[in-house]
């Protein structure tokens, strides 16, 4: 029912350097480009980090509200129409929208200025924060034309009951329009349909209508058996339609039972990586067909498990990752994050609430996590861990929660996860390939002691693991930084983490080399990138290609999965 357009294509864009006039906005533009991008893949603005406007028309259809759906923007954004200032957003990873009511028909321009420089309007985003930061409107954009009162959102929770699958769905809605307005809702599932309720809006208003839906006649989800359902939300006035919302859903259940995840009553076992979103020719605007291409590699390695470090992802990615059959830890934007920075806690509220809210109904998402790295060694970074995990368990009771520690035998807040999910370098920044099994034994015999304070007896992943692997840097000597080296660091830690009794995931560190943040007199790491890719920026695999698919294939077989 609702009129949607793809706002992806051509824009007018300049960046602040190339300005010639003072105003507001820009009167004239220096050049056309394609969003969504990152304007670091533009040559000349390889390492811009400024203020940039894109410009584009769009029509109105007059006599509805515009919905300007953001994938995301990177990562302070304003958003003008006809040059009023209608929004603004900050965080690069979350999509977003803005409604703007009283468009008459007609063509109207739409500037979204946007900035990606450091300081105190940047919490999450920071210099810190390792890898880079990108401008420009970096996912799709989608413009929709919306009744007055219009289906915001829908929150689908699967509900595993003895030999059957029921549904809950939680319906928003939310009125943009100056009346009071009441309405109808219906919700209809493989081949089921009920009547969700009716809500009466006053002007600026959200409701919430909820509803069981059972018992349904479903196939359960699973990374083997991805099988997925259309969930068809309907807002009705009187006998009309005025406006719908469809999503796909999958029905999985994922529980925590002693030492074990469970996926529909049965162990889980993740093999898989950490991958940021990032592409040497593309930046962090991937195309969905390379996101694709990522998640064919991951398959043909034999992994089941993506961590989205360190930030929410496309909602395409999931949307594949749904249909491909991933099993996938999704966290908020912050690693390394400092709890005093004056917009900290606002900004990392706002990236929780949003990621659950906007990615709430992808059955592959099976974690959630915040926090990667941060201060969980002393009671007031501790008072910070309590409240994100109790926020997400809050927004979601469905899925466990968790962080990635390297705080080890001085984190104080294990009590505080569903899963104790540990970053750990075993034989790179210390030890050697010899020392891995010995070495997480330890932490693992600390970890099921009452010394750990609220860890014994979790389930346990490795979030973290991994070691540097130039590609083309090859060593009969198995030197660090060899392509050898990097091998054999994956094959004894595959190994021993995805034969461990004790540990029920493990992802590497990590899927492809990354560009890290500038810094100072060229103080960061070589090439200014993450090494530790399996794959380097372009996709080209390096030596541990071979042992790892090697080690997770045994593993899956082993699984039977
Ligand atoms: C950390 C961090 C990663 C990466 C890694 C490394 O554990 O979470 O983002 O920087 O270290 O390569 O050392």
């Amino acid at each position: 029912v609702r009129e949607v357009e793809s706002l992806d294509g051509e824009w007018d864009f300049v960046v602040a350097p190339e300005r010639r006039d003072r105003g507001r906005l820009p009167r004239t533009y220096s050049r056309r480009v394609y969003v969504p991008s990152a304007w670091e893949t533009i040559p000349g603005l390889e390492t811009y980090r400024g203020r940039g406007w894109l410009r584009r028309r769009f029509h109105a259809p007059g006599g509805k509200a515009m919905r300007f759906a953001f994938g995301a923007v990177s990562h302070t954004a304003a958003v003008y129409v006809d040059g009023r200032r209608v929004a603004c957003h900050y965080d690069g990873f979350i999509p977003w929208d803005v409604v703007v009511p009283g468009l008459k028909a007609g063509e109207h321009e739409l500037v979204v200025e946007v900035e990606n420089t450091f300081g105190k309007h940047s919490a999450l985003h920071t210099a810190g924060a390792a890898h880079w930061s990108s401008g420009g409107i970096t996912r799709p954009v989608e413009l929709q034309a919306v009744p007055e009162v219009f289906i915001d959102k829908v929150f689908a929770t699967p509900v595993r009951r003895r030999g059957g699958w029921d549904l809950d769905v939680r319906v928003r809605l939310r009125n943009v329009g100056r009346k009071t307005l009441r309405r109808r809702v219906a919700a209809s599932v493989a081949g089921k349909r009920i009547e969700v309720g009716a809500a009466t809006l006053g002007p600026r208003k959200t409701r919430e209508l909820r509803a069981r839906l059972g018992p349904l006649r479903v196939r359960p989800w699973s990374a083997e058996s991805p099988t997925l359902y259309d969930l068809t939300i309907e807002l009705r006035d009187d006998d009309a339609a005025v406006d719908d919302l469809i999503d796909r859903v999958g029905f999985r259940e994922i529980k925590v039972r002693g030492k074990r995840l469970l996926l529909n009553g049965r162990p889980l076992r993740l093999r898989g990586y950490n991958r940021h979103e990032y592409h040497a020719q593309y930046g962090s605007a991937l195309p969905v067909e390379a996101m694709a291409h990522d998640l064919r590699l991951l398959r043909d390695l034999g992994c089941n498990f993506v961590r989205t470090s360190h930030y929410p992802n496309d909602m395409r990615f999931f949307d594949l990752c749904d249909r491909m059959g991933f099993y996938v830890w999704e966290e908020t934007n912050s690693t390394g994050v400092g709890f005093k920075h004056p917009k900290y806690r606002e900004q990392i509220t706002a990236c929780a609430e949003t990621m659950v809210a906007w990615h709430f109904n992808r059955p592959s998402i099976v974690i959630w996590a915040t926090l990667n790295e941060c201060d969980s060694r002393t009671p007031s970074g501790r008072r910070e861990y309590a409240r994100m995990l109790n926020l997400l368990r809050k927004l979601d009771g469905s899925r466990p929660v968790t962080f990635a520690s390297n705080a080890w035998q001085n984190d104080v807040c294990l009590d505080l996860v569903d899963i104790v999910s540990w970053n750990w370098y075993e034989a790179w920044y210390w030890g050697s390939t010899a020392s891995v099994r010995e070495g997480i034994d330890r932490l693992l015999a600390w970890q099921d002691s009452a010394r750990s304070k609220g860890g014994k007896g979790k389930p346990v992943i490795l979030s973290e693991f991994g070691a540097g692997g130039f590609h083309g840097f090859r060593s009969p000597a198995h030197e660090k930084w060899s392509e050898e080296y990097q091998s054999d660091v994956l094959d004894e830690s595959l190994r021993v983490y995805l034969n461990h009794p004790r540990i029920c995931g493990a992802a590497i560190w990590q899927f492809c080399d990354v560009r890290v943040t500038e810094t100072p007199r060229g103080t960061g790491p070589p090439r200014s990138h993450n090494n530790k890719g399996t794959f380097d920026e372009l996709r080209r695999p390096k030596l541990s290609y071979g042992a790892v698919r090697r080690r997770m294939h045994e593993a899956a077989q082993r699984r039977g999965a």
